[in-house]
């Protein structure tokens, strides 16, 4: 994946949504991505998002990554930004146990109730293989679970950023291959995704590359 050095022009704009439990590295998994950096950061309050330009397939896109708070208490704030996304991430934790069990309790639930993109595509990450000492959810388990809920799977570091490019352009490419997305992502230009995220109730840090 190349990072697009025009960044006024893309072919496709899709709106990206990270999900997971609170601490399982969404956050550190955007940085990764965005800046190569690894800062350990505090919980997000409300939604934070990101903006990244790159050339995957010979398309120019311009990613619009929201990146959701974990923390219950964002729940009802959180669930109106799966609008009109193209890509959904659930992201969990492989040695924390519950951030797997969450995702059939909690955050499959929740897509299938708030995203309103039938062809949506859904992606699993399992985050922090890095600490492989610690694991306790398998990789097959991880597979299974992407198998049963038709996802894309990988395993990743948002520390070391084993896998993290892979992530976004496994995703980015399906949603590429699905016609009824494409058509949303070039309209999405006009409707201006950007304008339904009203100025006063999130934090938006900066973006990285407009
Ligand atoms: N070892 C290791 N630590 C990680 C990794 N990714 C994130 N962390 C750490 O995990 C903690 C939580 O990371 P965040 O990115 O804030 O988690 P989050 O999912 O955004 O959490 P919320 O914003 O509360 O939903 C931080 O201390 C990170 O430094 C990883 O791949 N490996
Ligand atoms: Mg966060």
């Amino acid at each position: 994946m190349e990072t697009s050095l025009s960044q006024q022009e893309f072919d496709y704009l899709f709106k990206l949504l990270l999900i997971g439990d609170s601490g399982v590295g969404k956050s550190t998994l955007l940085l990764s991505f965005t800046s190569d950096n690894f800062e350990d950061l505090s919980p997000t309050i409300g939604v934070d998002f990101k903006v990244k330009h790159v050339t995957v397939g010979g398309k120019k896109l311009k990613l619009a990554i929201w990146d959701t708070a974990g923390q219950e208490r964002f729940r009802t704030l959180t669930s109106s930004y799966y609008r009109g996304a193209q890509g959904i991430i659930m992201v969990y934790d492989v040695t924390r146990r519950e951030t797997f069990t969450n995702l059939s309790d909690i955050w499959a639930k929740e897509i299938d109730l708030y995203s309103t993109s039938h062809d949506c595509i859904k992606m699993l990450v399992g985050n922090k293989v890095d600490k492989e000492s610690e694991r306790v959810v398998t990789r097959k388990e991880g597979i299974n679970f992407a198998r049963e809920y038709g996802c894309l799977f990988l395993e990743c570091s948002a520390k070391t950023r084993v896998n993290v490019e892979q992530c976004f352009e496994e995703l980015v490419l399906k949603i590429l291959e699905t016609p009824s997305l494409l058509a949303e992502g070039s309209s999405g230009v006009k409707k201006n995704i950007f304008n339904q995220k009203p100025a006063q109730d999130v934090s938006v840090s900066g973006c990285c590359s407009w």
